[in-house]
């Protein structure tokens, strides 16, 4: 039963990847020294894996930026601003496609699946020329050579390639091109067959609904690939659901090994056993590589007896559902968590060793001190009394169907919110946050480590808000925020102060490029115990005659940029938090904020899979949303905000949210984006964004107006607003002063020009 991993974090556990990076692009480092820490990472990874008990190492896994982008360039797959006419990718033309630069706009980013990881969409356009190139590879799998064992190779897949990448002309089906795609692999896998011990391709697209043809693809894309591997061993790897819906597309294939994940999805074992070619070993992933808590020793055991009854231990290969890129390094680098807690928990190191020990266990040896830990960890998690807070259990228990609606409907809201506000045409604000500045994040810094007294800290909060608002009073913004000096992350900040949450020192996952995030974890019930933001924004209104808007992150996104409980429904979960927030939305209400805005960023990535599954979770996301937010009065604005997404396909679920306002992040397709609240009739106000804010270039007043004309062309005037299209954290004040005064200038023009 030979133990494996899909791939492994990049960053290190003190994040030396991303410092290597941010030297690197700063020009205080050269190429050498950051290829350097990348050798030493992907060195020192593999040492722990084989330590952990992994026996098969993965090779590739490791990337600068992010293994799509790495694979676009393996193909020579490169967009032509790039200027790389044979394809060839040197480290600056493979930045220069990761963020831009020298007036050439990066590649895209997008969600990978499920997860809060970004990938690089690769663009494919009509005339697309391969040119293979393994050097990156080649060069990787000499360095885990050197240190003995098995190794395998692991790319994304060809047909997960090309389902992930865009077209870069929208009449162009990029799937034409998916034979010239399959010949590049095979030339590409034939360049390092002869170097590894396996092939690993990586199709996750197999675990959504695919059309015909893309399914069709599967047949003669591998039988090709297959040979082309060889004498490496090919596995196909899916993971993030389940696959049995696909399988009749794997029957005839004769793969050297198929891995499934059996965490999302332990319901395919039995027909997954059923179909498996026999030639076909079975990888199962089933320890959890998408989340930090402990394996359930018995419950996996249970799951590979089943499997080796029906195919032999020597057919059984071991695993971690999927690559656990999307959990931190390391547990022993967590001094400061609760140790009734961190019992348990396993990280990216813990959960090699329970790979081995499981392999161990399914094969006779004996663990039965794992075991035995393993049992009592469970144990003490199930009994904890913060798992399980009756007031918690009871406030659920009491929901009623009128506390999902605000008490009248939005054509009754609207007139009341008019009046108490008194706002112009075309509204201008902003999304909440503002510049972050080296102060603040000093100040906070401080402040936690004790250096910093709390009267000091909060005095410098004021004064920070203080500017903010005056900024954009002088600016003549219509509604204000006080521009959240006081939060990390608007996901982290919401959880430090609510029950049921934990959080780690080192748990940093990326999210892209060199940038991470730190998950909070939610181990039990979660509850509100105090306001979390009443006194800042109470403080924010007093400053200013015009309508402040309370900022609060819904419970959606507060859930799924969380490493969450595992033992009840995540829709659960979502429904305590969303209670925590409601509590928030009335104390704000109370304190006299006429507008209040609760962010879902995250509402789309939530989404499963597979669109037949999307009904249902739409349903419990909505809900939850509108339990939180759907407490305000009529006359209290309720505003939202959504980004990172494509929001065509779900404008139903936004409408059915209720808000009266939404603000959306629409810099990419933003015709594309109206034309779909036109078609859709949506009856509530929208702000689609007029600049982004990604890029640091000042939009000026005439793009912004020419913006709002075509916006009023296709939705009524009066439900417009004129606002940018995500938070300011990550921009200058220089820059952010400047677009800002172009925007309000540009709303004035247009409120002129529509003046009867
Ligand atoms: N919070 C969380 N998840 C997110 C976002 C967020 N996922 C989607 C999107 N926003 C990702 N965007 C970013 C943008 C910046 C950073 C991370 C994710 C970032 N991180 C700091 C870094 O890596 O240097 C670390 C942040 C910190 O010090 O706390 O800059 O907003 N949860
Ligand atoms: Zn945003």
């Amino acid at each position: 039963m030979q133990t494996h991993l899909l791939g492994f974090s990049r960053m290190g556990k003190l994040r030396e990847l991303k410092r290597a990076l941010e030297t690197y692009w700063k020009g205080e480092i050269g190429a050498e020294e950051l290829i350097a820490t990348g050798q030493e990472l992907r060195a020192r990874h593999w040492k722990l894996q084989r330590g952990a008990g992994i026996e098969l190492l993965p090779v590739g896994d490791f990337s600068c930026y992010d293994h799509m982008l790495d694979m676009t360039a393996a193909l020579g797959a490169v967009p032509a601003r790039y200027g790389a006419p044979d394809g060839g990718v040197d480290l600056d033309a493979y930045f220069q496609m990761a963020r831009g630069g020298q007036g050439v706009p990066a590649m895209e980013m997008s969600k990978w699946f499920d997860t809060n990881y970004h990938y690089i969409v690769p663009e494919l356009a009509p005339d697309q020329r391969f040119s293979v190139n393994v050097n990156k590879l080649l060069t990787e799998i000499e360095e885990a050579k050197q240190l003995g064992g098995p190794i395998k190779a692991v790319l994304p897949g060809p047909i997960t390639f090309c389902t992930m990448s865009k077209s870069t002309d929208p009449g162009f089906d990029r799937f034409e091109l998916l034979s010239a795609i399959v010949e590049a692999y095979e030339e590409l896998l034939g360049q390092i067959g002869g170097q590894c011990d396996w092939i690993q391709l990586d199709e996750p697209v197999l675990a959504q609904e695919l059309p015909d043809e893309v399914k069709g693809a599967f047949n003669n894309a591998y039988d090709a690939l297959l040979k082309a591997a060889s004498p490496a061993k090919a596995m196909l790897a899916t993971y993030f659901g389940s696959i049995a819906h696909n399988l009749d597309e794997l029957e005839d294939l004769p793969l050297h090994a198929l891995h499934v994940d059996l965490v999302r999805a332990p319901g395919q074992l039995d027909a997954v056993l059923e179909s498996l070619p026999k030639q076909t070993k079975l990888s199962l992933g089933v320890v959890n590589g998408r989340n930090i808590w402990k394996v359930d020793a018995d419950k996996a055991l249970e799951q590979i007896r089943q499997a080796v009854n029906t195919l032999g231990s020597d057919r059984i290969m071991l695993a971690p559902s999927c690559s656990l890129l999307h959990v931190p390094v390391d547990l022993e680098d967590e001094p400061e968590l609760p140790t009734d807690i961190k019992r348990w928990m396993a990280f990216g190191v813990q959960k090699c060793q329970e790979v081995g020990k499981l392999a161990a266990a399914a094969t006779g040896q004996d663990v039965a001190t794992w075991l035995d830990e393993n049992r009592a960890a469970w144990d003490s998690r199930r009994s904890d009394p913060a798992l399980h807070r009756q007031d918690v259990r009871e406030r659920i228990g009491s929901l009623s169907p009128t506390m999902y609606a605000r008490p009248l409907p939005y054509a009754e809201r609207r007139p009341a919110q008019r009046e108490r506000l008194g706002l112009p045409l075309l509204p201008t604000t902003t999304i909440g946050s503002f510049p972050q500045t080296t102060d603040i994040r000093a100040a906070r810094r401080d402040y936690k480590r004790g250096d910093l007294s709390e009267e000091t800290y909060l005095q410098r909060m004021r004064d920070c808000i203080r500017g903010v608002v005056n900024r954009q009073e002088e600016l003549g913004l219509d509604v204000l925020v006080h521009g959240e000096p006081e939060r990390n992350d608007m996901v982290e900040y919401f959880g430090e102060q609510l029950d049921g949450f934990c959080f780690t020192n080192n748990g940093w996952v990326q999210s892209y490029g060199s940038r991470c995030v730190k998950p909070p974890v939610i181990y039990g019930d979660v509850a509100r115990s105090k306001p979390m933001t009443v006194t800042w924004s109470e403080f924010a209104q007093s400053l200013t005659d015009k309508p402040m808007k309370g900022m609060l992150t819904g419970p959606v996104t507060i859930l799924c940029w969380s490493f969450v409980r595992d033992d009840q429904p995540r829709s659960e979960t979502c429904r305590q938090i969303a209670l925590a927030i409601r509590d928030e939305v009335a104390d704000l209400e109370q304190v006299g904020l006429g507008i209040i805005q609760v962010d879902e960023p995250a509402l789309r990535e939530g989404a499963p899979l597979r669109v037949s599954d999307w009904d249902e979770y739409f349903r419990w996301a909505v809900d939850c949303f509108r339990l939180a937010a759907n407490v305000a009065a009529p006359e209290t604005q309720i505003h939202t905000h959504m980004c990172y997404c494509d929001f065509n396909d779900i404008i139903e679920h936004i409408a059915a949210m209720d808000a009266d306002v939404i603000s959306l992040e629409a810099s990419r397709s933003r015709m594309e984006l109206l034309e779909a609240f036109r078609l859709f009739e949506y009856p509530n106000e929208v702000g689609p964004g007029i600049y982004d804010i990604h890029s640091p270039r000042v939009p000026s007043v005439d793009e912004m107006a020419n913006l709002l004309r075509r916006a009023v062309a296709v939705l009524p005037v009066d439900r417009l607003w004129a606002n940018p299209d995500c938070g300011l954290k990550t921009r200058g004040w220089e820059e952010t002063t400047a677009s800002l005064r172009n925007m309000v200038e540009a709303a004035r023009i247009m409120r002129q020009e529509l003046r009867p």
